[in-house]
Order: C-alpha cells, then sequence, then structure tokens
C-alpha cells in the first residue's frame, strides 16, 4: 500500500536526474518498509535534504562575503512520525552510526564532539532558542525518525548541515510551525554552532534554498540569494582525494582558527579605519572586494599580545570575543602567530573571484568561470592554508587533462574537489583522472566509488505531510 506513494508521485521527478528516478523510487520504499517494520507505523511522513557542493567563494561564508554553491542530488531522506512527547529517537538505515534518543528540554546536553546526533540536537537547541519551537512547553511534540543518506561523511558536501536542516524541517512540521526558508537558514546556520563549528551560513542556506539546474549566489548579512541556470551541457564532477576530514577537535581547530583569523584581521582593519574616521568594521565582508589589506596588516604572525595592544583591549576581552571554543577553553597562539595578512588576502581576493564568476556563469562562460576556480585552489592552498597535498595533486591533474575549472569544495583539510567537465567529454576525462589520480599518485587499482556526477537539485522539503 505505502509503496504506491512513491510510484505514483512525481516529486521525484524535481529532485532526481531521469535515469536514477527508479533507483531511487527503490531506496525511498526501502526506508518507508524499513520505518513500519521498526515503528509498526504506516501513518509516515517523508522529508529530504540535500546535500551542497561549492563551485567557488571558499572561507568566505563567516565573513559575511558571498558564495556559489548548489543544492545536489546526494541527499538525505527521512521517513518520520510525530512522537506522542517530546521525545526525538533517529535511526539510520544502514545502521552504521546506531539510534539516538533524547528528549527536548531547554537546555539539551550535547553528546561527545563528533556524534552525529549533535547535528540533531543542534536543530532542536536552535529551534527552542530562537522560540521558533516553545521551550519547557509540555505540547512541544518530537518525533521518530529513519533516515538514509547518499552524501559523503567529512567530506565537504555537507552532511552534517544536511542533517541540521533535515531535523528543523522536521521538528517544525510535527509541531505544525512554519518559518520562512531565509529565515530558517539564518536560524540553522546560528544553530549548527551548537556542534562547535564557528562556520557560516552558506551550507544551511544553499541547502534550503536550492533548486533543480540552477547554482545560487548567495550574499549574506542581509541573507540573499540569487539563482542562475546552470549549462545543461556541463555536468560537475566530485573526485574524493581518499583523505577523511571528520570535525574532529583538531579538524575542528584548524577550521576554527581561520574564523578566528578573519575576525581578528577584520578588528585590525577596523581599528585602521576608525583611525581615519570611517565605519566600524566586524566582518570583511562590510568592505568591498578591491580592498588593499596589505596596506593595514603586514604578511607575518601576530602574537596575541600585539593584538591586545594594537584593538587596546585586555587579555580576557581579547579570549573571550575572538578565542573561546564551545568547550570554554580558549584557543592558543599559534606558534607563527596568527596569519591575519594571508587570510585576508585569500576572503577579499576569494569575494572578487566569486562575484566575477556569478557574471560569468550568467553568461555562460564555462571557460572563465574555470579559470577563477583554478585562482581559488591556488589561494585556498596558499594563503587560506586549507588544501592538502592529495587535493592538489588531482586539481594538478585536472589541469594536465584540461577541465575548464576545478578546485576543492568545501572546508578542506581533505574531502572533495569539484570539477567542471563537457558532457561529451566526462567518460575520457573520468578515465583520465582515475589513471593520472587514484592509479598514478595513489596507486589503487581503481577509482571506484570516489567519482561521481552531481546534479544541482531543489532545496530541503517535506515530500509527504500532513495539513
Ligand atoms: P563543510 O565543507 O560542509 O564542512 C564548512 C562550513 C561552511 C563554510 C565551508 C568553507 C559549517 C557547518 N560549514 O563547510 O560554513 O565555511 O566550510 O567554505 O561550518
Amino acid at each position: 500500500m505505502h509503496t504506491q506513494w512513491i510510484e505514483q508521485n512525481e516529486i521525484l521527478d524535481r529532485i532526481y536526474h531521469p535515469e536514477d528516478i527508479k533507483a531511487q523510487g527503490i531506496r525511498y520504499n526501502a526506508l518507508i518498509e524499513k520505518f513500519t517494520q521498526w515503528t509498526g507505523n504506516r501513518d509516515y511522513l517523508i522529508a529530504r535534504a540535500p546535500g551542497r557542493v561549492n563551485i567557488i567563494g571558499e572561507h568566505t561564508d563567516y565573513n559575511h562575503c558571498p558564495v556559489l554553491p548548489c543544492a545536489v542530488d546526494r541527499d538525505i531522506i527521512a521517513v518520520f512520525a510525530p512522537a506522542e512527547d517530546g521525545k526525538i529517537t533517529v535511526a539510520d538505515f544502514v545502521d552504521k552510526y546506531g539510534v539516538r534518543e533524547f528528549e527536548l528540554e531547554p537546555e539539551i546536553p550535547s553528546y561527545p564532539a563528533g556524534d552525529w546526533g549533535n547535528y540533531i540536537k543542534a536543530a532542536l537547541q536552535g529551534l527552542l532558542n530562537d522560540k521558533a519551537l516553545s521551550p519547557g512547553s509540555e505540547s512541544v511534540k518530537g518525533f521518530t525518525m529513519m533516515i538514509h543518506s547518499t552524501i559523503p561523511a567529512a567530506a565537504g558536501m555537507s552532511s552534517s548541515s544536511a542533517m541540521v536542516v533535515l531535523s528543523a524541517i522536521a521538528a517544525l512540521h510535527v509541531n505544525h510551525t512554519k518559518v520562512p526558508p531565509l529565515e530558517l537558514a539564518e536560524l540553522m546556520a546560528r544553530a549548527e554552532r551548537y556542534t562547535g563549528t564557528q562556520g557560516g551560513g552558506m551550507d544551511q542556506a544553499a541547502i534550503l534554498l536550492g533548486e533543480k539546474d540552477k547554482a545560487l549566489k548567495i550574499d549574506f548579512a542581509p541573507l540573499k540569494c540569487e539563482l542562475t541556470p546552470f549549462p545543461g551541457d556541463y555536468q560537475i564532477l566530485i573526485a574524493h582525494s581518499t583523505v577523511q576530514a571528520p570535525k574532529t577537535r583538531e579538524v575542528m581547530d584548524k577550521y576554527n582558527r581561520r574564523s578566528i583569523e578573519c575576525r581578528l584581521a577584520a578588528a585590525l582593519i577596523g581599528a585602521h579605519e576608525k583611525d581615519r574616521g570611517r565605519p566600524s568594521v566586524s566582518y570583511m565582508g562590510e568592505l568591498t572586494p578591491d580592498y588593499e589589506a596589505a596596506d593595514v596588516i603586514r604578511p607575518e604572525g601576530y602574537s596575541k599580545a600585539e593584538i591586545r595592544e594594537i584593538l587596546g583591549i585586555s587579555k580576557e576581552e581579547l579570549d573571550r570575543s575572538y578565542c573561546l571554543r564551545k568547550d570554554g577553553s580558549v584557543f592558543p597562539e599559534p606558534e607563527e602567530g596568527f596569519l591575519l595578512y594571508k587570510r585576508a588576502l585569500h576572503v577579499i581576493s576569494e569575494w572578487k573571484r566569486v562575484e566575477e564568476s556569478a557574471l560569468r556563469l550568467k553568461e555562460g562562460n564555462i571557460q572563465e568561470l574555470g579559470r577563477l576556480m583554478y585562482a581559488s585552489h591556488t589561494s585556498c592552498r596558499d594563503n587560506h592554508e586549507i588544501s592538502c597535498r592529495e587535493l592538489d595533486e588531482l586539481v594538478d591533474c585536472a589541469r594536465q587533462h584540461k577541465s575548464p575549472g576545478a578546485r576543492l569544495t568545501g572546508a578542506g583539510f581533505g574531502g572533495c574537489t569539484v570539477h567542471i567537465c563537457r558532457n561529451d567529454k566526462l567518460d575520457g576525462y573520468r578515465k583520465d583522472l582515475e589513471n593520472c589520480f587514484y592509479r598514478k599518485v595513489l596507486g589503487q587499482d581503481s577509482a571506484e566509488g570516489h567519482m561521481f556526477t552531481v546534479y544541482p537539485s531543489e532545496g530541503a522539503r517535506i515530500l509527504k505531510g500532513k495539513g
């Protein structure tokens, strides 16, 4: 009976590539089947949240500088039902991660760092904090949910934010509450900080606002989104570096260090501008994309003592305002000091590249977009220092084999690269990358499971709901 919903449903045509519809139907049906076996509940609801690929604009979002991602057809789907009480229970179809169960309460205690359940908790805590759901109210309902994901984890494709957004739309739906997508994207960007990452708002916005066959130019503060068609004669190919980059304490510290350095760079620029009677600056996005940071910040690292002196603030204020981790510990001064110039150089030049890329994409000038993608990778490698040997080798292979554009995508330190390729060249290009990188560089027998195409896809939605 319940399998008919998928067979009759046209929603899948709006989300997936025509060649993939049948396999997706089977996937949804298998999840529905297992959910009903697990809970005995045939009165299920269905939700979906996509992953995202970032075409260009890396580590710019937390500076309120723009990004150019797409939501993709790799996603997390969920079958769920409201709970009678405020209990949240979530299981994973393949049983890889284990069931997570917790009560809705005003302050939801987190699982240990890195636990997947924290992405569910982050969403719920965010909705409670924001009063989208009333904290402490007896009537707030939880849900029982089973999920299935096709987004590679720890790979820079936003599996974590997809889980956050999915949990939020399910919680809002069972509580008959609506939050407009732009507002929800901002709310969820703040909410995900519960997990300890000092990120920006790209992932949540792309996941909520994506549309089929479109890329999104996203601007922050205020959040704005412009959709641009992605040309049908090109494909987006993802190639994994095989280096996992889970947000463990170490990777989180590397990511958060960039976020801290960027805010410190903005503060130093702000102090300089204030001395000249100009408006204050808290984020680099309040400047312009041709701002010359070299006039204000020197290339060598800065110590905490120097920064305090320039900003005229105490040790406590510096640590509290810029260097506090989620667990309350203080982020230490890096050995070479905080590299404010390199970070500012990356962010401001990347901002300019995003603006240009958005224009080139609108004109359908993929050669030029690709050139900007390669330049972005170089800046990610040399200035923001978020690449690794494998990511660099993959991008070098792309250049050798004449992909119009390639670069690392997402947070970096491992994970995936994004490549643009003409439809008619795709098969040959995949073979080239297989030989050049997976066989020669890594010495593997094949590239099995490491390369796949993605299609710009629709944003997160309740696919089968009530009311
Ligand atoms: P991924 O790659 O999904 O971990 C992270 C941040 C983004 C953005 C990118 C780099 C979170 C949830 N995500 O994405 O905000 O800064 O890195 O551009 O913090």
